[in-house]
C-alpha cells in the first residue's frame, strides 16, 4: 500500500493540511487507490531532521513510499501516479492538451501555492495573536489582483484543461485554504463557482477542513 507522508493538524476551526500534501492526497483519492497517511511532525520539517532529509533531500512534504521506492514533490508524485495508474486519466490525451494542463498546474504551484497562499495559510497554524494580519492581507490582495483575474480568463469550461485534470489539483488546495480563511471571492464569478465545483468532488472530502484526522487516514485504512 502507498504511504503518503504529509502534515495535518486539528484546530478548533478545522483540520489544517499541507497544501502540497493535499495535492497528492487528492490524486490518490481521484484514482481510488488504497493508501495510508503518515503525519510528519511540523517540527521535524522545520528542523530538517535527518530522518526527513533521508526521504526528501529538501526536507519538505509530501513524499510517498510505494513499496521500496520513495518519491518526493507533489507534482512529480502526481505525474507518477497518473502514469502508473492510468484510470481515470488526469491529463488530456493529446500532446498540446497535456502541455497546456501542465503549464496551468505549474501556474497553480509557482504562482499561488509557493507565493500568495503561504502568506494566508501559515498564520492559521499559529495562535491568532501571533498572526501577521498585514501579511495575510497581502496574500489575499495578490489573489485578487493577479490570480483570480487570470483564472477568470481561463475558465471557459468547468475545469481548467477540459475534463478535471492535474491542472485543477493545486486549485483544490486553494479552495481548501480559502474555506478556512473565509476570503470573499464573490467578485470573481467563474472562480467562485470553480472553487465550489472542486469542493463538491468526492476526493475533496479527504482534504476538507471539516473532515477530522480520524476520518482521513487514507483509503482502505478504515
Ligand atoms: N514543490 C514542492 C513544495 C513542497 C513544500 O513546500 N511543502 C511545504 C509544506 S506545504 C513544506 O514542507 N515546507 C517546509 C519548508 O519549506 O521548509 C511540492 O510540490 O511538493
Amino acid at each position: 500500500m502507498i504511504v503518503l507522508y504529509t502534515m495535518e493538524r486539528e484546530y478548533p476551526y478545522g483540520t489544517l493540511r499541507s497544501t502540497n500534501g493535499s495535492k497528492t492526497k487528492a490524486v490518490l483519492e481521484e484514482k481510488g487507490l488504497d493508501y495510508r497517511l503518515e503525519c510528519v511532525r511540523p517540527g521535524n520539517i522545520w528542523k530538517k531532521v535527518p530522518e526527513v532529509l533521508a526521504k526528501h533531500p529538501l526536507g519538505k512534504v509530501p513524499w510517498i513510499d510505494d513499496g521500496e521506492t520513495t518519491i518526493y514533490d507533489s507534482t512529480v508524485i502526481n505525474e507518477y501516479l497518473n502514469e502508473a495508474f492510468p484510470e481515470p486519466a488526469l491529463l488530456p490525451s493529446d500532446p498540446l492538451g497535456r502541455a497546456r494542463a501542465r503549464a496551468l498546474e505549474n501556474y497553480g504551484d509557482e504562482g499561488v501555492l509557493s507565493r500568495y497562499l503561504p502568506l494566508i495559510w501559515m498564520p492559521w497554524w499559529s495562535p491568532e495573536e501571533q498572526r501577521d494580519q498585514d501579511n495575510m492581507e497581502k496574500g489575499r490582495q495578490g489573489l485578487r489582483a493577479e490570480i483570480f483575474p487570470f483564472l477568470e480568463t481561463q475558465l471557459e469550461e468547468d475545469y481548467l484543461a477540459g475534463d478535471f485534470s492535474l491542472a485543477d489539483i493545486p486549485f483544490m488546495a486553494v479552495a481548501m485554504v480559502l474555506q478556512v480563511d473565509g476570503m470573499d471571492v464573490s467578485g470573481f464569478a467563474k472562480t467562485a463557482a470553480y472553487f465550489e465545483r472542486l469542493r463538491g468532488r468526492d476526493s475533496y472530502r479527504a482534504i476538507d477542513p471539516t473532515t477530522p484526522l480520524s476520518e482521513s487516514t487514507g483509503r482502505g485504512t478504515q
